[in-house]
C-alpha cells in the first residue's frame, strides 16, 4: 500500500479533452464503451487507470490494440500528439457493494465516482485536474435514464462544462420526480426535478423549497447563477455518505431528501436544508472550479461548509447555527487533532483518499475560510472571492490560487496564515488578564501542540474576537479582532475599574482557550453578554466545571449554578432554540476529551453517572417550572419545520427529558401517544427508552416497520438510550434484527455508530466486550465495503485516553484487525495510523 505524496505532483503528459460514453445497462454484465478524445501536454507515457473491469477490446485511432495492462493500469507508451482511445469493458453493478463506481440501489443503477470511483466504470485519467466534455448515451428499458448536464433525447446527454471524472453522474431505475423550475438572475430558465422510489414522492418538497432557496442565496451573496438547463436531484438509499455534487445530476443519500412531518425530525429537516444548499453551492465551489490534486480538497469543501453555514445562518438563527457548527467541530475535529489521525487541513501524504474526508478538511477548513474572512473583512472576501471565481473558472486550482486572490483583492501577506493548511493540531490559547491602578492588561499565550509527524510547531496567526464590559454587565468595549502572530503577546487598556474579558467572540478561530475566570464573571456573562457565542460558553464552562468536579465524587451541585440554569430555562424572552442550547450538558466524549487533556484518565461509567447526578438535580431545582415551560413551548396550527417552532420543540424535549427524571416516564408516555410529529415522538421515545418502558419498541416497531427512515432511528435511539450494561447486548440483538441489512450503510451506522457516538459507557464496557464485538463487525464490513469499515474505525481514535486495562483491550481488537488477511487498503492505513 502505497502512499501519495503532494509534493510529487505533477501534470499528466496526455489529456482527454472530451469523453464519449454508451451504457448497455445489464445488473451482472453492463458493457460500457467510451471514446476519449486525448491530446499531448508533454513527454511521457499515458497511464489509465482501471479497477474491477473486464476489458474487451481496445482501440487507438480506429485500429485494434493489445494494451499493456499492469494490476489497475493500462499504459500507452509513445502515444501521438492528437489521438482517439476507444475500450470497451464489461462491470457487474449488482456485486459492488462497495457502492463506489456503478452500482445498485433498491432496483436503480447509480453511480458514485468521488474520489476514484470512474475507474470502476471505465478505463480512464481517473484525477481532477483532467477536465472534459461528456456525451453519454444509456441503453436500457428502464423508464427514467439521467446523466451530466443537459438531455438531447431520452437517454442521451450533453454536458458542455469541462469536468473531472469523479462529477460524472448517471441514473437509471423506474423514478417519479417532483418538478419545479427555477428562473436565474442570467434569465435562464431551469428545470428542477427531486426524484424518488414510487412510494416516497410527497417527502420531497422540503428538499425542492431548500434548492429553490439554495439558487436564489448564490445569486443573491455569491453573485453565482446556476448554468446549464435542468438540475435533477436523485434519492438513493444506499450511500456511503451524505450526498455527491455531481454536475447537473446530485446524489443523496435518502436521508437527506425524503422529509414528512410524520417521519422526519426538526434535525432532519435541518440536515436536508444544509446538504441540498452544500451540494449546490459546489457547482461553482468545487465544479466550476475544481482541485488539482486531493491534496487539495479543502479548497472545495471547507469553502462550500463555510458556505453553507453562511446559508444557514441566514435561514436560520445566527446564534443558534454558530453554536452548533461550533458544538460539532468540537465534537469531531477537535477530538480528531488530538488523536492519532491529526493530519493538517491539507495533508502532505495520503494511501486512500477516502480516509481524508474528515472534520478536518471539511470544518475546520471552513473555520480557516471564516477566520480569513474576518482578517480581510467582509468586503475584502467579497472582492477576493469575486476575483478566484473571474480568474480560475474552468481551471483545477491548488490552496495558493485561493490564497493568492486575497493577497492581492486585499493587500495582505498570508505567508503566516498559510500555516493553517499545514500544521496540524488545534492551538491552545491561554489568556490571563489583569487589573491595576487604571490599566487593564490581557497577556496571551499560544501554543500549538505536537501531532503525528509534527513534533514541532511555529506560532500562528490567530483572529482573537473580544469585548469588555463593566460589572454590571454593560459594553464597554464593541467587538474588536486582535490578530495574535506571535507565540506571547498582551494588550493594555486605561480604564476606571476592572472590566470582564468575553474573549474569542464567535469562536473567532478553532483554538482551545484556557481563560480562567470567576464563577461570579461567568455568570455575569451567561446572563448579560452582548455576543450569544460567548453567553452560551459562559454557561457550558460552568456546567463543565462542575460536572468535572462531580465525577466519582457524590458532591452536591452548587445553588448558584442551578439558579443561572433556572433563569435561563424561565427566560421567556431568550429565543427557545437558545434555551435548550444552554441547557444541555457537554457530552459524555466532551468530557473524556477534556479530562485527558487536564492529565485525568477518563472513566466513562462515572462520567455517565455524573451527568446524570447533574440532570437530576437540574429536574429538581426546575421541577415545579417544568409543566409551564413546556405548555409555552406549545407551536400554533400544523407541524411547522421552521426555526422558530423547532426551537420550541427543541426546548420542550429537552425538558421533558428533565421531567422524565422526577416522574419515571408518566409525561413522556402522555407525549409519546399525543406526538403527532416525528419530533415530538422521537423526543418521547428516547425518554420512554432512558426510563425503562418495556413495551415502546415493540409499539414503534409494528407502527413503523414499513418505513426504513425511521426504522433506522427505532435502532439507534434503542443503543443510543440503553442502560450502559446492557449497550452492547441491546446493539448485538439490533445487528440480529430481520430488518439489519450490513449492506445498507445507514442501517450499519445506525446500530454501530450510535453505540459508539452515542453510548460511550456501553462502548467502553470494562471486559472489553464493546470493542469485540465491534471489531467483529469491522471485519465482517471490510470485505463488503471498506470505505464503511474504515470511517467505523475512527470510534478507535481516542483509545490512548483511557486506562491501562481498557488499552490493552482496545490494543488487542486493533492488533487482530491489523493481522487479518485480505483487509482493504482503506481499513489496513486506518487501523495503521491508530495503532500509531
Ligand atoms: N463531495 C462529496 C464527498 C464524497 C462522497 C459522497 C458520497 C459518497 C462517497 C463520497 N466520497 C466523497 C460530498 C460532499 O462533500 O459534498
Ligand atoms: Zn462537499
Amino acid at each position: 500500500n502505497q502512499a501519495v505524496h503532494l509534493k510529487d505532483y505533477a501534470p499528466v503528459p496526455v489529456t482527454v479533452t472530451h469523453v464519449d460514453l454508451t451504457f448497455r445497462l445489464d445488473p451482472q454484465a453492463t458493457r460500457v464503451l467510451a471514446r476519449l478524445t486525448c491530446e499531448r501536454r508533454g513527454p511521457g507515457d499515458m497511464v489509465l487507470d482501471g479497477e474491477a473491469l473486464r476489458t474487451i477490446r481496445v482501440a487507438l485511432d480506429g485500429a485494434e490494440i493489445a494494451p499493456e495492462i499492469e494490476g489497475d493500469r493500462m499504459i500507452l507508451r509513445d502515444a501521438p500528439d492528437a489521438f482517439v482511445l476507444e475500450t470497451e469493458v464489461e462491470i457487474a453493478p449488482e456485486r459492488n457493494t462497495e457502492l463506489s463506481g456503478l452500482y445498485i440501489s433498491g432496483g436503480m443503477y447509480c453511480t458514485q465516482c468521488e474520489a476514484e470511483g470512474f475507474r470502476r466504470i471505465t478505463w480512464m485519467l481517473d484525477r481532477p485536474d483532467v477536465m472534459a466534455t461528456y456525451d453519454v448515451r444509456i441503453e436500457s428499458d428502464l423508464p427514467v435514464l439521467l446523466s451530466n448536464g443537459d438531455e438531447v433525447a431520452q437517454g442521451v446527454w450533453r454536458d458542455p462544462w469541462p469536468k473531472p471524472t469523479y462529477l460524472f453522474a448517471l441514473v437509471a431505475g423506474d423514478l417519479v420526480a417532483e418538478a419545479d423550475t427555477f428562473t436565474t438572475s442570467e434569465g435562464r430558465e431551469v428545470a428542477l426535478n427531486v426524484w424518488v422510489r414510487p412510494g416516497d414522492e410527497g417527502r420531497t418538497s422540503y428538499a425542492m423549497d431548500a434548492l429553490k432557496r439554495s439558487m436564489a442565496w448564490d445569486e443573491r451573496v455569491y453573485g453565482r447563477a446556476y448554468d446549464l438547463s435542468v438540475f435533477n436531484i436523485v434519492a438513493v438509499d444506499d450511500f456511503n455518505m451524505g450526498a455527491m455534487e455531481n454536475k447537473g445530476l446530485n446524489i443523496f443519500n435518502s436521508r437527506y431528501v425524503l422529509a414528512s412531518p410524520e417521519t422526519a425530525t426538526d434535525a432532519d429537516y435541518a440536515n436536508i436544508e444544509r446538504i441540498v444548499a452544500h451540494e449546490y453551492f459546489h457547482n461553482w465551489t468545487g465544479n466550476r472550479i475544481t482541485c488539482r490534486d486531493w491534496f487539495q480538497l479543502c479548497l472545495k469543501e471547507g469553502l462550500t461548509v463555510f458556505r453553507d453555514q453562511q446559508f444557514m445562518q441566514d435561514m436560520r438563527s445566527q446564534a443558534v447555527q454558530r453554536i452548533g457548527d461550533v458544538m460539532t467541530l468540537r465534537a469531531r475535529q477537535f477530538r480528531e487533532d488530538a488523536g492519532p489521525l491529526a493530519h493538517p487541513v491539507r495533508p502532505e501524504s495520503f494511501v486512500e483518499i477516502n480516509n481524508f474526508y474528515t472534520a478536518t478538511v471539511y470544518e475546520k477548513g471552513a473555520e480557516v475560510i471564516g477566520m480569513l474572512r474576518r482578517i480581510v473583512g467582509a468586503e475584502g472576501y467579497d472582492r477576493a472571492v469575486a476575483l478566484y471565481f473571474a480568474r480560475h473558472d474552468g481551471e483545477a486550482c491548488t490552496v495558493e490560487d485561493w490564497l493568492a486572490c486575497f493577497e492581492e483583492a486585499c493587500d495582505v501577506d498570508l505567508a503566516q496564515f498559510k500555516l493553517w493548511y499545514s500544521q496540524a493540531g488545534t492551538p491552545h490559547v491561554e489568556v490571563r488578564d489583569s487589573f491595576n491602578d487604571g490599566l487593564y492588561r490581557i497577556d496571551m499565550k499560544q501554543v500549538v501542540p505536537p501531532t503525528p509527524g509534527q513534533p514541532d510547531k511555529a506560532p500562528m496567526a490567530i483572529p482573537l474576537a473580544f469585548g469588555l464590559l463593566d460589572t454590571a454587565g454593560n459594553e464597554i468595549r464593541e467587538t474588536e479582532v486582535h490578530v495574535m502572530t506571535q507565540a506571547e503577546e498582551h494588550l493594555t487598556f486605561e480604564m476606571a475599574e476592572r472590566p470582564v474579558l468575553s474573549m474569542l467572540r464567535g469562536f473567532s478561530g478553532p483554538v482551545m482557550l484556557d481563560h480562567p475566570m470567576e464563577d461570579v464573571d461567568r455568570l455575569r456573562l451567561l446572563a448579560q453578554d452582548t455576543d450569544p457565542f460567548c453567553r452560551w460558553e459562559a454557561g457550558r464552562r460552568l456546567a463543565k466545571e462542575r460536572l468535572i468536579a462531580a465525577i466519582g465524587e457524590d458532591v452536591a451541585l452548587d445553588a448558584d449554578w442551578l439558579d443561572a440554569v433556572a433563569a435561563l430555562a424561565t427566560d421567556a424572552t431568550a429565543d427557545p432554540a437558545f434555551r435548550a442550547l444552554a441547557l444541555a450538558l457537554p457530552s459524555e466524549d466532551d468530557l473524556a476529551g477534556s479530562l485527558h487533556e487536564a492529565g485525568v484518565v477518563p472513566d466513562p461509567d462515572a462520567i455517565y453517572a455524573a451527568r446524570r447526578h447533574a440532570q437530576m438535580a437540574m429536574a429538581e431545582r426546575l421541577s415545579s417550572a417544568i409543566p409551564a415551560l413546556r405548555d409555552a413551548c406549545a407551536t400554533a396550527g400544523q407541524y411547522d419545520p421552521r426555526a422558530e417552532d423547532a426551537g420550541k420543540r427543541a426546548l420542550s424535549a429537552t425538558l421533558l427529558r428533565l421531567q422524565t427524571f422526577l416522574d419515571g416516564g408518566a409525561a413522556a408516555r402522555a407525549a409519546y401517544d399525543a406526538a403527532d410529529n416525528m419530533t415530538d415522538r422521537m423526543a418521547a421515545f428516547a425518554c420512554l427508552l432512558e426510563a425503562g418502558d418495556e413495551s415502546v419498541a415493540a409499539r414503534f416497531e409494528s407502527d413503523w416497520r414499513h418505513d426504513r427512515l425511521v426504522m433506522d432511528k427505532w435502532f439507534a435511539a434503542q443503543v443510543s438510550h440503553a442502560a450502559p450494561r446492557d449497550a452492547v447486548d441491546v446493539a448485538k440483538r439490533l445487528t440480529a434484527h430481520s430488518l439489519f441489512d450490513p449492506a445498507n450503510p445507514n442501517r450499519v451506522r445506525s446500530v454501530l455508530g450510535a453505540l459508539t457516538a452515542a453510548n460511550p459507557a456501553g462502548f467502553h464496557a470494562p471486559d472489553g466486550r464493546g470493542y469485540r464485538f465491534y471489531a467483529d463487525w469491522l471485519l465482517r464490513l471490510d470485505g463488503m465495503n471498506p470505505q464503511l469499515s474504515a470511517r467505523l474505525s475512527t470510534a478507535f481514535e481516542t483509545w490512548r485516553r483511557y486506562d491501562a486495562d481498557r488499552q490493552a483491550l482496545i490494543s488487542a481488537q486493533l492488533d487482530r484487525i491489523a493481522a487479518t488477511d485480505g483487509l482493504s487498503r482503506d481499513l489496513s492505513e486506518m487501523i495503521g495510523r491508530i495503532r500509531g
